[in-house]
Formats: structure tokens, C-alpha cells, sequence
């Protein structure tokens, strides 16, 4: 598993090459209640576990990026893909789709 971070010139591997599906499992194991949605304190908590600077005001504008529907939630098995490929323009983090 890999996710990589671009941090100005610098680029350190937080994680190792990381598929879609993979992010999905690993955001699925911070959805603490179950409910099949990630909250704003969820996602970052999961930034932080590996290692990434991450606030709560910044994991509150990938959330408001993300969620299509208006709920303040990403959902895991729809919205995840827009956080993704935010996740990928905003801060270079490197998903690989298999
Ligand atoms: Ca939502």
C-alpha cells in the first residue's frame, strides 16, 4: 500500500502503493459508529494515523469538496471517489486504480 504525499518539492511515501479499493477499506476502518460515512473527525484521524499534518479546518474543506449530496458525510461507497480525486489534485496524494 502506498499513498504519497507532494508537500511543495518534497514527496514522502506515507504508505506505499495504495488501489481505490484499498483507500476504501482503510477509510472504512475509521468510520468509528459503522454508519457507512465518513465525518469530518473520521477522515482526520485517518490522515493522521499516517503520519500526514492534517487539521480539522482542512479535513472540513476535503469534506465540503467531496459531498455531493449536501450531508456534511462522504459516504464510502459513492462520495469516496470524489474525495479521492480531490485528495489527488489538492494535495498530490497518489491513488493508484487498478
Ligand atoms: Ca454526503
Amino acid at each position: 500500500m502506498a499513498i504519497t504525499a507532494t508537500t511543495g518539492t518534497t514527496t514522502r511515501a506515507l504508505a506505499g502503493d495504495m488501489t481505490v479499493e484499498e483507500f476504501r477499506q482503510w477509510m472504512r476502518r475509521f468510520d468509528v459508529n459503522g454508519d457507512g460515512q465518513i465525518s469530518r473527525e473520521e477522515l482526520r484521524r485517518a490522515i493522521r494515523s499516517i503520519g500526514g499534518r492534517f487539521s480539522g479546518w482542512r479535513a472540513g474543506r476535503w469534506i465540503r469538496q467531496a459531498d455531493s449530496d449536501g450531508d456534511g458525510l462522504i459516504s464510502v461507497d459513492g462520495e469516496i471517489d470524489n474525495l479521492i480525486a480531490y485528495a489527488e489534485t489538492s494535495l498530490g496524494l497518489k491513488i493508484v486504480a487498478y
